[in-house]
């Protein structure tokens, strides 16, 4: 990256800082997303580790007690701008959330501890100052703790998501056939203010809209409990256990460092590799999603599919590679990855998680060939997603065969990942 594009890179996450964390984008998303913060701390680290440490403190400062950490911290000054906001779940009055902070209830994929151990490798001398993996580990410990004890509603060893948020790849064609059972009349008026800042044809519908209102007032009025017998929506998507597998293995790291026994985590992240195996698709040549509800598989390809290749020792790790580069992903001229089979009739190159490419999947997927020697197919995307976002003014996704840039500009992980593929050459993923 040229340096003014990396002055404009850091340029859009000093300005999306909040005081205490990045916020996704001005406008669209005004308050602290969980996933979101993790991979702008990867950037970010690059520019103030000691900043990147913040952003993952605040998010650690809104942790359950039962260990989860929320997918939204909510400013309370912001409430209006993004719904359902924080009126919507009144978190403070559910046992066991914090009291100090408004959140939702719901969760996003772990990679949490993969960015913690990264930003501490951006400055060990800062960290050790900050006593930040020491603060850190058991907070982590009890994330994924949460996750394995709680969230484990198949019985499979996987964890579920409970609502197509939790996925962060919100309207992805994996969740159709579930979702359709799910009644689209909740009780709280659902409003749209992402309208005002996105196009309506490029984010999900008014109808699925009502489905992900009803679902989280069904999972809020059980106290978010997380043992609703008749709870209608629970999935184990590859993605978000491939991040757990690699989280796990960051916290190997992270308990070496400190002196402890990182064999557990190791043990912790092949149980996982084995279990997603379940999920493997020979027709698709590619990983689906489990619906836990009626114990079938959904089989259709997606990137969240292609990503257990980061997971260790994967099973069908050359399928997944070959069909990556094939004509449903890169083969047929992509610039990066769709984020839906190219070949499926439903495929939409613009709308949501329907079809556009979204950076922090490309930069997933480059590290995910790379890690596995394809290294000029890793560096091709690799370069191609820096160019992408600098050109764009870093979007919040793209049509994967024109680049023409959709949703909100100046998003935060993508200006984030655009600074860490441009500053990390290797291919080692706890890099
Ligand atoms: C709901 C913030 C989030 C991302 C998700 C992305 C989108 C929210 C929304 O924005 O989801 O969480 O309002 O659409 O799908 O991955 O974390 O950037």
């Amino acid at each position: 990256m040229p340096p003014s594009a990396e002055g404009r890179a850091t340029a859009v996450l000093l300005s999306n800082w909040a005081g205490t964390h990045t916020l996704p984008a001005t406008g669209l998303y005004p308050h602290q997303w969980s996933w979101d913060s993790a991979f702008i701390a990867m950037g970010l680290r690059h520019v103030s580790p000691r900043r990147a440490g913040q952003e993952l403190d605040a998010l650690f400062a809104g942790q359950w007690s039962d260990g989860r950490l929320p997918q939204i911290i909510f400013d309370p000054h912001r409430d209006k701008d993004y719904s359902p906001g924080s009126q919507f779940w009144q978190s403070s009055t559910i046992p066991g959330a914090p009291g100090t902070v408004e959140t939702a209830g719901l969760v996003q994929p772990p990679n949490h501890a993969w960015a913690v151990w990264m930003v501490h490798r951006a400055d060990p001398e800062e960290s050790a100052r900050r006593d930040f993996l020491s603060r850190a580990y058991p907070q982590l410990l009890a994330w994924h703790e949460y996750l394995r004890t709680r969230r484990d509603r198949g019985g499979l060893g996987l964890v579920s998501v409970v609502h197509p948020w939790e996925s962060g790849t919100d309207n992805s064609p994996l969740w159709d056939e579930a979702l359709a059972r799910v009644p689209d009349t909740p009780r709280h008026v659902v409003e749209r203010p992402d309208l005002q800042h996105a196009c309506a044809s490029e984010r999900p519908s008014d109808r699925e809209y009502g489905r992900y209102f009803w679902l989280a007032e069904r999972y809020r009025d059980h106290a978010c409990d997380d043992v609703d017998a008749g709870y209608p929506f629970l999935f184990e998507d590859p993605l978000f256990n491939t991040l757990y597998a690699v989280s796990e293995l960051a916290l190997a790291a992270i308990a070496r460092q400190l002196g402890a026994d990182p064999a557990p985590h190791h043990s912790r992240a092949a149980e996982i590799s084995r279990a997603l195996a379940t999920l493997y698709c020979p027709e698709i040549e590619c990983y689906g999603a489990r619906d836990v509800v009626t114990g079938e598989i959904v089989a259709k390809a997606t990137i969240n599919g292609i990503l257990p290749l980061l997971a260790p020792d994967i099973a069908h790790a050359d399928e997944l590679v070959s069909t990556l580069c094939g004509p449903r992903f890169l083969g047929d001229g992509a610039l990066l990855p769709p984020s839906y089979d190219a070949t499926a009739p439903d495929l939409d190159p613009s709308l949501y998680w329907r079809g556009p490419a979204w950076f922090n999947m490309a930069w997933l997927a480059a590290l995910a060939l790379g890690a596995r020697g394809e290294k000029q197919a890793a560096e091709a995307l690799r370069s191609m997603l820096v160019r992408l976002a600098v050109a764009n003014d870093f979007p919040e996704y793209v049509g994967p065969w024109s680049g023409t840039p959709h949703g909100t500009r100046r998003f935060s992980w993508t200006a984030a990942l655009a600074l860490e593929a441009q500053a990390n050459t290797g291919w080692d993923l706890l890099g």
